[in-house]
């Protein structure tokens, strides 16, 4: 998708602070963190957001996970992180190529805004 942010940054095309890549996946800081630690997963390839997840990418899914958590250990946070995805603009979600925020560092609160 051409007018894709996170598309963009997959490419290299807009710069981010990279935690982690392969062929699939990307890994990077957000860029307005919410906890002292506060990064994104995404897939490479477009898919708009949670809800587009059909069988085709339930394993790209599980993987976009364990390199999340395995990340979170990385930093220090394996033992307490939040893992949020936003679904739709309702949902609170602004960049539409689905993202996995996961978030940690500081004590978390239930229920989320
Ligand atoms: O979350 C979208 C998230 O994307 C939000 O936390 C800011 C982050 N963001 C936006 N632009 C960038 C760039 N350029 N680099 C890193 N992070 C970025 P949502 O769930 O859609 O509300």
């Amino acid at each position: 998708m051409n007018d894709c942010l996170f598309c963009k940054i997959a490419t290299g095309a807009i710069t981010a602070d990279v935690l982690y890549e392969d062929d699939e996946v990307l890994a990077f800081r957000d860029i307005a963190p919410q906890a002292p630690h506060h990064f994104l997963v995404i897939p490479r390839r477009h898919l708009s957001g949670p809800a587009a997840i059909g069988s085709d990418e339930e394993q790209l899914f599980g993987k976009m996970m364990r390199i999340g958590a395995e990340l979170a250990e990385k930093l220090g946070i394996g033992t307490g992180f939040r893992v949020v995805l936003n679904n739709g603009a309702e949902a609170g979600q602004t960049v539409f190529h689905i993202h996995m925020h996961i978030l940690g560092g500081r004590p978390m609160h239930w229920p989320p805004g």
